[in-house]
């Protein structure tokens, strides 16, 4: 069962994605979304950025009662994420190449800030976030960096680990 604190997590997660705001994912929120991250035209690819989220989207089809994907049944797969860290791994790596724009293996603060504007839609604060994410200071969030957060964000439970505010802050 996920907890109080996964729900809320995720569920800030689920309200970005569910762009029509009728609690279900459909295929036409990702499309929109792809339209939301092309009209930011800011420098992170909404195809590749899409692309990354539309990779989960047979696993959510499969927990749903294909009706759409409802919160509680993303929760479900959640759940089971513990058994699928070579995935979620993979899609940490997908994310990362996506954000680094400049390709130079590093994610800086600015790729961050970047990726953030465009996932919300709109200018988002990350300059409290990102030194929490940098866990050896040094400026930048490495490969191993981001898939410890990414991992934590997904399979991981704890309101005090930094990966649980790797898409910023959660909703209260
Ligand atoms: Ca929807
Ligand atoms: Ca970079
Ligand atoms: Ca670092």
């Amino acid at each position: 069962m996920a907890s109080e604190f996964q729900r809320r997590k995720v569920g800030g997660v689920f309200r970005a994605m569910d762009v029509d705001g009728d609690g279900r994912l459909t295929e036409s929120d990702f499309q929109a979304l792809a339209d939301r991250w092309t009209a930011v035209a800011g420098p992170v690819d909404p195809h590749r950025l899409a692309s990354v989220m539309t990779g989960w989207w047979p696993v959510l089809q499969d927990a749903s009662d294909g009706d759409g994907v409802t919160l509680d049944e993303v929760l479900l797969v959640v759940d089971g994420l513990d058994g699928m860290t070579d995935a979620v791994a993979g899609t940490a790596d997908a994310m990362f190449e996506a954000i680094d724009l400049d390709g130079d293996g590093f994610i800086s603060r600015s790729e961050y800030a970047a990726l953030i504007e465009t996932w919300s839609g709109a200018p988002t604060a990350t300059d409290d976030v990102f030194p929490r994410l940098d866990l050896d200071g040094d400026g930048h969030l490495t490969r191993e960096e981001f898939r410890t957060h990414w991992t934590e964000f997904w399979a991981g439970d704890n309101p005090n680990a930094p990966g649980s505010y790797v898409f910023g802050p959660p909703a209260r």
